[in-house]
């Protein structure tokens, strides 16, 4: 296989822990909803098909990739969660607007990462342009969401396992 087909929801499904001790929460950009809207469908499914119960997983949408970060701190003060799932899909244009995007949402989901000692996982696309991004929601690249929710699983199952 090659690397531009290698993704975790194909490769590493035998692995993934039982689910159904974790709660989660997935916060999801509006922003380029066909995309981003498929991505959040893919992890909850992921989610519920390891074993996570429906009502412990928490659903929220924000406006755009920018408020991910203040939507996933707000999940954490808010309800009780194993792990966040941040979706989201900035695409390259031709303004400097991605770099901010993409600076300020990397920058503050690792922060709450570390200040909340809780996964916050980092599901967010930066495409060329929306063929990229349909590849990866779904398309031929698989669902990066079912990998966020999958990295979100094992997370949450390491920590317990400490
Ligand atoms: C303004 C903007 C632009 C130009 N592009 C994107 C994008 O590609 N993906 C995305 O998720 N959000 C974009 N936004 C919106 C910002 O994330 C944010 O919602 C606004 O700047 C308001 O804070």
């Amino acid at each position: 296989m090659s690397s531009s087909d290698h993704h975790l929801s194909v490769v590493q499904g035998s692995e993934v822990p039982e689910a159904s001790p974790f709660s989660f929460a997935i916060v999801w950009s509006e922003w380029n909803s066909e995309v981003t809207g498929a991505m959040r469908d893919g992890a909850m499914k992921t989610l519920l098909k390891y074993g996570a119960l429906k009502e412990n997983i928490s659903v929220k949408a924000v406006p755009g990739s920018f408020e991910l970060t203040l939507g996933a701190q707000w999940m954490l003060e808010k309800k009780e969660v194993d792990a966040v799932i941040c979706i989201g899909c900035v695409i390259q244009g031709e303004t400097r607007h991605f770099d901010f995007i993409c600076d300020a949402v990397a920058k503050g989901i690792t922060d709450l990462n570390i200040e909340y000692s809780t996964p916050v996982i980092f599901g967010v696309l930066t495409p060329n342009d929306q063929q990229q991004a349909m590849d990866r929601a779904g398309g031929k690249h698989g669902n990066k969401g079912d990998e966020a929710a999958i990295t979100a699983i094992k997370m949450a199952a390491l920590y317990a396992s400490l």
